[in-house]
């Protein structure tokens, strides 16, 4: 361990500035990491969480799908392709008015960022104008915007910006080995593509991936260095567990997670990418309490509450606010910023 990522700093001296992210990991030495002695990998996780956020705080984000279902991508795990036999019933992109009234009720509840999810492959004009209004009026509720559309256009970015959008969350999902067997209406470049146009455009990523497909270890790893490898790391790094959908691909395929193997992969995102807030996603409801704990101890920072997230189901907020309690954690403040250590 560098002394950059030393826990305590020495009486009267101000702390040692944290090491710049890098960029440059090898598959090698984050499986090296990966490998680690659970104690000796946790206690490094930690140890960078500690320099670079309150490991008592944690943000809570809620979702809200404006428009569900219906979409044309053949994405294997998910509930809203129009290829598969989910139950998922298509909808139009709901009411601005009704968005606003979810997302004051998202406020109340006290979430701190609202992120609106639409199943389209890339959104049209018209629909970006309805979602760029629903962004302003978020914004001005005082949360975190979010949204989830599908591939952009630099062009659509730029709109997106103008509205006041914070974050763009668009995910790689899995490695660019994996990436074919799951999915084969777009590619992973499309993605990166993307991903590259809203990081140009200024407004902040939202990127990550889902764990419990059937891939490899060594696939989940190499997700996580592609993320670390772009230009700069995504500020959000969403850890899912796939949320079981019958009718899916996927079901077919899909082999448990092991916890201890997930906690070291929520521990590697932590150590590899040491300024990004790593969420824990989807399929927190399949997940004991003791298992959430651990990510939390790795450098879990963030989750999303409520209970649905976009069409699965997401544990009671009674039971997070229950175990929060519990573990003495706190909902960050508003402010993603308040939630770095002094
Ligand atoms: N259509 C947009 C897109 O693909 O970016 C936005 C919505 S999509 C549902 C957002 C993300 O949710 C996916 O990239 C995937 O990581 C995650 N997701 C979808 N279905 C899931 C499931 N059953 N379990 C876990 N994560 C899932
Ligand atoms: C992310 O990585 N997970 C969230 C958010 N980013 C958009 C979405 C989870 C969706 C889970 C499947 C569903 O509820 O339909
Ligand atoms: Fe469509 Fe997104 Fe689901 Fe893929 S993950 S099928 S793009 S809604």
């Amino acid at each position: 361990m560098s002394c950059a990522e030393a826990p305590t700093k020495p009486a009267g001296r101000p702390p040692e500035p944290a090491a710049p992210p890098r960029g440059d990991w090898s598959q090698a030495e984050a499986r090296a990491i990966y490998d680690l002695p659970f104690p000796d990998l946790m206690f490094r996780a930690q140890a960078i969480h500690r320099r670079h956020f309150d490991p008592t705080a944690i943000e809570t984000a809620t979702l809200l799908s404006i428009k569900t279902g219906g979409c044309p991508e053949d994405c294997g795990y998910c509930s809203q392709s129009a290829r598969y036999r989910t139950g998922v019933k298509a909808t139009k992109l709901m009411p601005r008015e009704a968005v606003l009234a979810e997302a004051r009720r998202a406020k109340e509840a006290g979430a701190t960022r609202f992120c609106m999810g639409a199943a389209w492959r890339s959104p049209k004009d018209r629909d970006l104008d309805a979602v760029c209004a629903m962004v302003a009026d978020v914004k001005a509720l005082g949360l975190q915007t979010c949204v989830t559309l599908g591939m952009l256009t630099p062009a659509q970015v730029g709109r997106l910006a103008a509205a006041g959008l914070d974050y763009y969350s668009h995910n790689i999902d899995t490695s660019p080995a994996f990436y074919p067997e799951i999915i084969t209406t777009r590619t992973i470049d499309d993605r990166l593509e993307t991903l590259g146009h809203v990081r140009a455009g200024g407004i902040k990523v939202c990127c990550g991936g889902i764990v419990g497909m059937g891939e490899t270890i060594d696939d989940r790893i190499a997700m996580l260095v592609t993320l670390a490898s772009l230009p700069a790391h995504p500020e959000s790094v969403p850890i899912n567990l796939w949320n079981p959908v019958a009718g899916t691909p996927v079901m077919d395929r899909a082999e448990p997670a092991e916890p201890i193997a997930f906690v070291r992969l929520v521990a590697l995102a932590r150590i590899l990418m040491p300024a990004s807030v790593v969420r824990l996603s989807a399929g927190r409801q399949a997940m004991s309490d003791e298992w959430q704990a651990l990510c939390f101890l790795a450098g879990a920072g963030s989750i999303f509450t409520g209970d649905v997230l976009l069409t699965t189901a997401n544990p009671a907020r009674s039971k997070d606010a229950e175990l929060m309690a519990r573990l003495g954690l706190r909902p960050a403040a508003l402010d993603a910023g308040a939630t770095r250590a002094p």
